[in-house]
């Protein structure tokens, strides 16, 4: 049976990828880490790991009747995770309609088989992978703030050394 590696996110708009690209390329020199490429940046909601067609359907009609209003998210925060090799921006207080949102679809997850981290969820963007050395983090004098508006549904694709994020579908959320 074939299985497709899936997670639901949260997209970034095209611009604030670019803006978020320039500055990393300010913030970090090349050998801290491999940077994530612009149209990948994104902030995971649920990971759902090999999926068949069958379970992947009935988590996207379970997606389909979640009710959640839009919400703003303030990038303001960043960290290094040295075990996992990654450098990330977050938020310093995530918005109640963030924490929701992922809580339901990580318990739609879990209910459907799909095992879900014990870790607490820490919405982040992966910026840099393989970081795994000693790195100085940039002064927490950045902020940008985005309406999120909608949630998705991705599949990774990996290909010719490349990871690759298709959306496969998106639900709005409530203005
Ligand atoms: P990361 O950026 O912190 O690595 C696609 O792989 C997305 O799902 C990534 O954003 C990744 O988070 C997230 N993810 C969460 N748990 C994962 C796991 N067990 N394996 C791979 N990716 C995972």
């Amino acid at each position: 049976m074939s299985a497709r590696r899936l997670f639901f996110g949260i997209g970034l708009p095209e611009p604030l990828q670019q803006q978020l690209v320039r500055w990393r390329a300010e913030q970090f020199p090349e050998e801290a880490g491999r940077p994530v490429a612009a149209a990948n940046l994104h902030i995971t909601l649920a990971f759902l790991g090999d999926v068949s067609d069958e379970k992947a359907q009935g988590l996207q009609q379970l997606a389909g009747r979640i009710q959640q209003r839009a919400f703003n998210l303030d990038l303001d925060d960043a960290g290094h995770w040295p075990r996992p090799g990654v450098v990330w921006l977050g938020c310093r207080q995530a918005p109640r309609g963030l924490l929701q949102l992922a809580e339901m679809l990580r318990a739609q997850a879990a209910r459907s088989g799909c095992h879900q981290s014990p870790q607490p969820f820490h919405p982040h963007i992966t910026l840099l992978r393989n970081a795994t050395r000693p790195i100085a983090l940039p002064p927490r004098n950045f902020h940008w703030q985005f309406r999120v508006t909608h949630f998705s549904l991705y599949q990774s694709l990996f290909s010719q050394g490349r990871t690759r994020y298709r959306c496969l579908q998106s639900w709005p959320l409530s203005e």
